[in-house]
């Protein structure tokens, strides 16, 4: 049986589309799932956004059982969250950490990304179209190591 992707959404997310839309798009969460499903091809997703940090934990710990990859949207978690990057640390596959927005062209506090140090890419600034160019390349990653 082939292994899921994990897309992983962090804090205030499932307010997208609906707040900041000249920072974050129009584009809503349901509609970004629908994206991911589509970009996905025959493999499967596991879509998750919640805000509370032991949440995403445990579907990491999951991923980690269960998942082929991570795409992961940690929110303002990338910026805080040691327990996420140490779960993040754990998992064998690929993690390709995304931001619907550059955070390196934004204030000082979006800069320092400490999921980074676990993650095999980085996408940053491409809105929410960022999460198809997500799912292509994961697909990309596990279809060279056959997973
Ligand atoms: O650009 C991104 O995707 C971010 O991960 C979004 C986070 C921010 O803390 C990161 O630095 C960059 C914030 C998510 C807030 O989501 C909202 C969605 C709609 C309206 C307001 C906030």
């Amino acid at each position: 049986m082939t292994k899921p992707i994990y897309v992983l959404n962090g804090p205030n997310l499932n307010r997208l589309g609906k707040r900041e839309p000249h920072i974050y798009g129009h584009t809503t969460l349901g509609q970004v799932e629908e994206m991911c499903r589509r970009a996905a091809g025959k493999r499967e997703i596991v879509f998750c956004q919640s805000n509370a940090e032991h949440e995403i934990i445990g579907w990491i710990h999951e991923a980690i059982d269960e998942g082929a990859g991570i795409v992961i949207n940690p929110a303002a978690f990338t910026f805080t969250s040691i327990a996420i990057l140490d779960a993040l640390k754990q998992f064998d596959g690929p993690i390709i950490e995304l931001h619907i927005s550059n955070i390196h062209k934004r204030e000082a506090i979006y800069h320092n990304s400490l999921v980074s140090k676990a993650a095999t890419a980085v996408i940053a600034g491409l809105g929410a179209k960022g999460y198809e160019t997500a799912m292509t390349a994961m697909r990309q990653l596990l279809d060279q190591d056959q997973v």
